[in-house]
């Protein structure tokens, strides 16, 4: 089923379960170049949730702010290569999404355990707002905030399940979203985790 966030952002329900596997493996190898860690907020906080990439270009955050970078900043290299699972999926759900031509060049791969949450944000340290972002949800359900162009626009709520996959661009590209604290569901594959990863057209 397809449930519609806006005019142009939807999650289509369960869309990666053929693929979950191959995605799980794909988020393994990418783990073991790059490992999972909290960066640091420009603020000075530690996130909850955290973090690596894959592609071209990796977001990174630190006491300096946010940005894309071409290599992991904790090892120096490139960031992993994108698993094609990723890259197939990614294009193939942003075309049934309405988005036809979808080039990823980024992919960032979150983790979430309980009590982990991601506050209300906009994705915007893309160039080109123009392309969507596809995202995919994996392990244990979380409750997703859904708002509008202002953080104090009133914000939705809609589970995240094990194998879902959100779409948004266009009208709806610069929506405040966010995470609510993880609760503690523990999924019978991952156990007491979430992952969540975002492939883009960062460059
Ligand atoms: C945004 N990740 O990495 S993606 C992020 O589940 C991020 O880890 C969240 O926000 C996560 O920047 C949420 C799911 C999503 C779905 C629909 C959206 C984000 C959306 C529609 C508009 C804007
Ligand atoms: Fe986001």
């Amino acid at each position: 089923g397809r449930i519609l966030l806006g005019p142009q952002a939807m999650v289509l329900r369960g869309y990666a379960l053929p693929v979950a596997e191959a995605l799980l493996a794909g988020v393994d190898a990418v783990a073991a170049q790059a490992p999972f860690r909290h960066m640091e907020t420009a603020g000075g906080y530690t996130m909850s949730v955290a973090l690596t990439n894959c592609g071209q270009l990796g977001w990174t955050s630190d006491a300096r702010g946010y940005r894309y970078t071409r290599t992991d900043p904790q090892s120096g290299l490139p960031w992993p290569d994108m698993p094609e699972a990723f890259l197939r999926l990614a294009r193939d759900a942003a075309a049934e999404a309405g988005f036809p031509g979808f080039e990823p060049d980024a992919c960032l791969v979150n983790r979430y355990e309980p009590g982990s949450r991601l506050s209300l944000h906009q994705d915007r340290n893309e160039r080109d707002y123009g392309a969507p972002i596809v995202s995919v949800s994996l392990g244990m359900p979380a409750m997703f905030l859904f708002g509008g162009d202002q953080r104090t626009d009133k914000a939705s709520r809609t589970p995240l399940f094990h194998g879902d996959v959100a779409v948004w661009g266009g009208v709806d590209r610069l929506r405040y979203h966010g995470i609510m604290p993880m609760k503690d569901l523990p999924h019978p594959r991952l156990g007491s985790r979430r992952i969540n990863f975002t492939i883009r057209k960062a460059g």
